[in-house]
């Protein structure tokens, strides 16, 4: 089992601000901007490759609505969702995760 789904299933902690049937959000480790918080899919998706059907497609928009549920309870104005595919693009955990990032000015492009 990977990391996150550790995560998803409850068996590592995590600083958890959201969670349903398809999606877990918690704040990430590592946080890039005051707001930092990752949104994944409870099932395993390596990344935004793995969506190639219905159900995957599913849970991928689940994973928008609650990043924006999220970002509407926090009152964000401004925020940016990032997902990462692929080591060169920064991915190091290979399960499909939306960064929430907000709180701080952003500069494009990103590097
Ligand atoms: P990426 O580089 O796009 O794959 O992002 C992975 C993010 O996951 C990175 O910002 C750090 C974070 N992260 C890695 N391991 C853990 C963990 O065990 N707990 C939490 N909360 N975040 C983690």
């Amino acid at each position: 089992m990977c990391i996150f789904c550790k995560i998803a299933a409850g068996e590592i902690p995590a600083n958890i601000v959201y969670k349903n049937e398809h999606v877990t959000a918690f704040k990430d480790l590592n946080p890039q901007a005051p707001t930092h918080i990752l949104v994944i899919p409870n099932q395993h998706l390596e990344s935004v490759n793995d969506i190639v059907d219905d159900a995957s497609a599913l849970v991928a928009g689940e994973c928008l609505r609650a990043a924006r549920e999220i970002a509407q309870q926090a009152g964000l104005s401004s925020y940016r969702i990032v997902t990462n595919i692929g080591a060169d693009a920064g991915q190091s955990v290979f399960h499909l995760h939306l960064h929430l990032l907000a709180g701080r000015k952003m500069s494009w492009p990103p590097g």
